[in-house]
This record gives C-alpha cells, sequence and structure tokens, in this order.
C-alpha cells in the first residue's frame, strides 16, 4: 500500500476544523470540547515480508491523529477489546488538576483491563503545539501511539510566517514479534534487547527494508511553498537522527513550545521528543529521501542500522525521477547530537524560578545485579551472567502492583514509601569511576520510593550519567510540568563551572542528558499529584530507571486533586 499525503487531501481535514473556529469566534467562546473514542483492537498488518497482529487504536496505524484548541477539553473512551492490559498518556500534557488521567500504569491508574472500558478528561490549559499519546504499559507503545495536535486559539497567529500545508511525522520502531511477550522474555532473560525489526516513517520502513519498496510515506509539496512538519519521535528503545535530503530546515517549536528559529541539516530526537520544523520547497523540482536513522551514545549495544526513508516529491517531478539520498550523520555522532541541542532557546525570554527551594542530583545509569538463579544460562544473559538493571541514585523502581495516585490519595500504607533520597548515597567519580568487578560491585538498591513536595516548591534537578556499565544518553521525562532545561555538559557536574542560561533556555518535557554528562533543569510543583519521571527509553524503564514524585495540595482554591471518576479502573 503506498501512503500519499498530498497537499489538497491534507488541507481538507483541517475544514472542520476552520469552520469551527470561526464558529467559536462568531459565538465569543473560548474553549470546545473535543469527543474520540479510541477501541484498541488487534489488526493484521503486513510488514517486512510478514503478515501480524499488532494492537492498534480504531484499526489504525498509526493510530488516530487528536486535534483541539489551546484550553480545548479532550474527552476520549478508551474501551480494550484486545486481551491485553492497556492505559493511554497524553505525552506533554500538564493534566493540570487532572493527575488521574495521566496513564502510566500503576503510578496514576490500574491496567484497562480486557473487555473493561475507561474515559479520559483532560484540558489542554495553555498548552499549543505537538503532542502525542501512546499506551503506557509493557512495550504497547510500540504500535500504540498518534500524534495530538494543539492549534492556536482562534485568531492568534503562529509566530513564523504561517506554513502552507503542514505534515506530521511519526518516527517509530516496529518488532515482528508480539511485543508483551517480547518485553516479558527479555526481562526475564536479564540480558539486553533484541534490535527492532525495523526503523519506520509514520509506520513504514521504506525502500531499505526488504518488501518495503512500497511501504514509504510521502510528502507531495508544491515547488516554492513552506511546510510545516510536526516530527515527533515514538520509538521504544533508540535515539534517532531525523534529515531531508538537500534541504534545510528551521526549527521553530520543540515540545510544544516556541523556540528562536534555529535551522539545521539534521536533527537528533529522543524516544519523548517533539520538534516542528519549517522546510520550503527552494531546490529543484524532483525526489528527496527523508530519512531516520540511529543515534547511539553507548558502548556494545547491539541496534537497528538500516534507516527508515520516506519521500519529499515535488510536484511536477517526473514519475520515475531518481530520488536524491539523504546523508544521515554517523550513530555515534555525539556532536550532531550535541549541536542542535547547543542552539535551542526560548522564543522569549522567560521567567526561570530563582530562589531554589529543592536541589535534588540524581544518578542516572545502567547497573548489573547478580544472578542469584538456579538458571543462570537463561535468566542471567547480562554481562558476566549478571542481570542489567537501571536505577536513579542506585534505586532501582520496582513497579507496584496498585495505582500509587489511589494508594496516596486514599492513605493505603504498604504500596510505596516517601523517601527517594534527593542526592546519591556518596558522590565519586560517576563518570569514570566505575566499579570494574562485575556483578559484585555494580548491584542497585530496589525500592518505590517517591520524593514530597509542598505544593509550588521551586525545584532544581540535576542528572548526572554513571559510566556503570557504558556512559549513553538517557532521556528523561516528566509527568504533569514542563521544565527548563538551564544547562548540561559532559563529564561529572561541578557546580563551580557549570554554565546555566536563565534567560532563555528551552521549556521541554524530555530531556537527552549528554553521554557521559548532566543536565540541570529547574520548575516549579504546581500540580497535585503523583508524577512519573523517567528514561523514555523503554528498557531503561523496565529495569528501573525511573522514580516518581508527589506534589501535595495547595492551601488555596484550585490547588486541590479533585477526587478519582467513578470509572477510574481496579487493579
Ligand atoms: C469531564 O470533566 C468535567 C470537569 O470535571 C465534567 O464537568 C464533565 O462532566 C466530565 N465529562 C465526562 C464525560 O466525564
Ligand atoms: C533482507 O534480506 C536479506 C536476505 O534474507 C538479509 O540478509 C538482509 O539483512 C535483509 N535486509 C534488511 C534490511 O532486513
Ligand atoms: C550495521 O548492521 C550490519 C548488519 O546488518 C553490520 O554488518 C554492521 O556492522 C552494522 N554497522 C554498525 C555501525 O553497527
Ligand atoms: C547501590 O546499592 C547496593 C545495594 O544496597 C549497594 O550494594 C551498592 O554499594 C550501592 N552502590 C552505590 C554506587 O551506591
Ligand atoms: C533487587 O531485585 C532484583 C530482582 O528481583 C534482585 O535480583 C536483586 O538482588 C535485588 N537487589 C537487592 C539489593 O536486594
Ligand atoms: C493486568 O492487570 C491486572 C491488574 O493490575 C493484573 O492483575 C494482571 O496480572 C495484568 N495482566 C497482565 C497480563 O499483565
Ligand atoms: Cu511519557
Amino acid at each position: 500500500m503506498k501512503m500519499t499525503n498530498p497537499a489538497i487531501p491534507s488541507f481538507l481535514h483541517l475544514i472542520p476544523l476552520l469552520f469551527l473556529l470561526h464558529v467559536m469566534t462568531v459565538a465569543g467562546r473560548s474553549s470546545a470540547t473535543r469527543f474520540y473514542h479510541f477501541k484498541v483492537q488487534t489488526m493484521r498488518l503486513t510488514r517486512l515480508c510478514q503478515t501480524n497482529e499488532i494492537v492498534t487504536i480504531n484499526g489504525k496505524f498509526p493510530g488516530p491523529a487528536i486535534r483541539a484548541q489551546e484550553d480545548d477539553r479532550v474527552i476520549v473512551t478508551v474501551t480494550n477489546r484486545t486481551p491485553y492490559n492497556t492505559t493511554i498518556h497524553w505525552h506533554g500534557v500538564k493534566q493540570k488538576l487532572s493527575c488521574w488521567y495521566d496513564g502510566p500504569s500503576y503510578i496514576t491508574q490500574c491496567p484497562i483491563q480486557s473487555g473493561q472500558s475507561f474515559t479520559y478528561n483532560f484540558t489542554l490549559t495553555q498548552q499549543k503545539g505537538t503532542f502525542f499519546w501512546h499506551a503506557h504499559v509493557s512495550w504497547l507503545r510500540a504500535t500504540v501511539y498518534g500524534s495530538l495536535v494543539v492549534y492556536p486559539k482562534a485568531g492568534v497567529p503562529y509566530p513564523f510566517k504561517k506554513p502552507f500545508m503542514e505534515n506530521t511525522i511519526i518516527l517509530g520502531e516496529y518488532w515482528l514479534k508480539d511485543v508483551v511477550q517480547l518485553q516479558q522474555h527479555v526481562l526475564e532473560s536479564g540480558g539486553p534487547p533484541p534490535p527492532a525489526d525495523a526503523f519506520t516513517i509514520n509506520g513504514q520502513p521504506g525502500p531499505n527494508y526488504n518488501c518495503s519498496s512500497n511501504d514509504v510515506y510521502e510528502i507531495k509539496i508544491v515547488p516554492g511553498k513552506t511546510y510545516l512538519l510536526r516530527l515527533i519521535n515514538a520509538g521504544i528503545n533508540m535515539e534517532s537522527f531525523f534529515t531531508i535530503a538537500n534541504h534545510r530546515f528551521t526549527i521553530v517549536e520543540a515540545d510544544g513550545e516556541y523556540t528562536k528559529p534555529l535551522t539545521t541539516e539534521r536533527v537528533m530526537l529522543v524516544p519523548g521528543q517533539t520538534m516542528n520544523v519549517l522546510v520550503t520547497a527552494d531546490q529543484a523540482i524532483g525526489k528527496y529521501s527523508i530519512a531516520m536513522g540511529p543515534y547511539e551514545s553507548g558502548k556494545n549495544i547491539k541496534f537497528q542500522n538500516t534507516s527508515a526513508i520516506a519521500y519529499l516529491q515535488y510536484l511536477g517531478a517526473l514519475p520515475n525521477t531518481l530520488t536524491l539520498p539523504a546523508k544521515l550523520p554517523d550513530f555515534n555522532d555525539n556532536l550532531a547530537a550535541k549541536n542542535v541541542m547547543d542552539g535551542l532557546r526560548s522564543l522569549n525570554t522567560v521567567d526561570v524560578p530563582k530562589d531554589i527551594e529543592a536541589n535534588l542530583f540524581i544518578t542516572i545509569g545502567i547497573n548489573v545485579n547478580k544472578c542469584n538463579s538456579e538458571n543462570p544460562k537463561d535468566k542471567c544473559q547480562g554481562p558476566k551472567n549478571g542481570r542489567l538493571a537501571a536505577s536513579m541514585n542506585n534505586i532501582s523502581f520496582v513497579e507496584p502492583k496498585v495505582s500509587i495516585l489511589e494508594a496516596y490519595y486514599k492513605k493505603l500504607d504498604g504500596y510505596f514509601t516517601t523517601d527517594f533520597p534527593g542526592v546519591p548515597e556518596k558522590f565519586s567519580d560517576f563518570v569514570n569511576g566505575a566499579p570494574n568487578n562485575i556483578p559484585n560491585d555494580t548491584q542497585a538498591a530496589n525500592g518505590t520510593r517517591a520524593i514530597v513536595f509542598e505544593y509550588g516548591t521551586k525545584i532544581q534537578l540535576i542528572f548526572q550519567n554513571t559510566g556503570t556499565l557504558t556512559t549513553e544518553n538517557h532521556p528523561i521525562h516528566i509527568h504533569g510540568h514542563s521544565f527548563y532545561v538551564i544547562g548540561y555538559g559532559t563529564g561529572n557536574y561541578d557546580q563551580r563551572t557549570a554554565q546555566f542560561n536563565l534567560e532563555d533556555p528551552p521549556y521541554m518535557n524530555t530531556i537527552g542528558v549528554p553521554v557521559g554528562g548532566w543536565a540541570a533543569i529547574r520548575f516549579v510543583a504546581d500540580n497535585p499529584g503523583v508524577w512519573f519521571l523517567h528514561c523514555h527509553i523503554d528498557i531503561h524503564q523496565s529495569w528501573g530507571l525511573s522514580t516518581m514524585f508527589i506534589v501535595k495540595n495547595g492551601k488555596k482554591e484550585l490547588e486541590s486533586l479533585p477526587q478519582p471518576p467513578a470509572d477510574l479502573p481496579k487493579c
């Protein structure tokens, strides 16, 4: 099947929205409610010479796009018609006073089990831009994802010249195996995950893969016009480079916040990141490759290294035009990844929290635990016959059996503790001073521990990558809040030499902490609830690279979490 998205149809689906904008302006209403029904179901899909059952929403892959406007209410009823547990997370949506609808399984809700439904109900308060939704349980998000596009309010222009058209580009990783079973097997084995069978662009691997010469996403463009591409990395375990043959493009938004325009030839997107870029059809009429390939900063990691390809096709190009190839950086080009980050700035001067009230330092990295199994051949396939794990401040997160938010709200004892340490047990050379007695000296402690903040606490958080097994860029994602990325660097964080940008740092929800380095973020904890903080590389999260923080209710009006919804799933 050939997937095309020619200019006219992509404009057509905007017409109802434009009509609505008109109605709303006339009626003088400030926001609307958008209703969706998500049927979680299995679907047969042919990719890479094989037909498999995958889990998707409403029989679409990628799943349906949600389109709304700033301040709208979104109501999505999710009905689970598969044998698998599911939940949906609205990635980047702050869920102000609606933590119950955030979606991470066993953090804010129990899974929606086979046959059950749950209605998510939240507003897009003061948020606009490119977001996405994805399953937040097991590895279901390998196929359960789609875009969530929030337009500015009626009459509010973009801070750049209005693009002629727009397209959403979702980067993904595709497995031929049942991903829920695959995750289980990998975790049982103690070893690393297998590489994905393919990278995909809008669900299509493209011509570099066997049997895929027709499975290509194509954008048809009019010469001379400027297009807005909404890039979303929905990948599971890999960070990715993205580039377009012969075309430079300009970043204007990152993680749903406008940025100062930054023109580049390529970007690196970590899983969980979104970026809006403008590209102008200013090259010779022809056909150009759009490519997605691996960024792997860790050592000795097996990964998929065939790039996914889509086409940028000029209208008027001859049918058999030669496709111009796109040149991706080498998989380990740390500088290419850093260069983009170096140029990201908020569009305007921003109000970065000063007078920090909670100053945290969190180490992030991989551990190797001792085997402790009578069956090491099957269960201890990690380095030196150990079992791979991951941790924050040396605590490997243990997934609870209940929803922590429910346990917290209903004061149920015994499911979690509130003693997650704000600093590591001991400071040392985290990057280079790794113990070499694996697995004896590389064990992690286990726990389901939270940090508790008073409402309104001004937080500074330093993430420090450790080199226990290998240093690696980790994409840290925070739920319920965006944060200013005020600084980052390589090596161990040093307060005396670290440089912070308190003027116009980017405001993000996912930060790729540099390989063997650190990143500093600031935000105000102003959203009551229990919020997951985790590496968005799914295997790392599954190994325990996560924690959670609780924001207590405030004292004023609109500072308290409402009661749980009546249909909240039970464990
Ligand atoms: C969604 O939440 C709003 C605000 O709490 C409430 O008024 C409305 O009834 C809810 N709608 C549904 C369908 O649950
Ligand atoms: C295509 O198939 C050949 C032969 O089976 C195999 O060697 C090669 O690795 C495959 N290429 C990709 C990109 O999967
Ligand atoms: C890419 O994969 C091929 C096999 O598919 C392998 O021969 C090659 O060494 C890999 N390259 C890198 C840089 O991993
Ligand atoms: C991590 O915790 C384990 C288990 O308590 C301990 O043995 C190990 O020394 C700790 N490692 C570090 C770096 O703190
Ligand atoms: C943490 O849990 C893992 C898996 O259950 C176990 O192998 C390991 O020994 C535990 N670590 C400690 C320090 O108890
Ligand atoms: C689905 O979720 C329920 C509730 O937490 C749990 O008891 C059950 O084991 C889960 N099923 C699977 C296959 O994970
Ligand atoms: Cu997320």
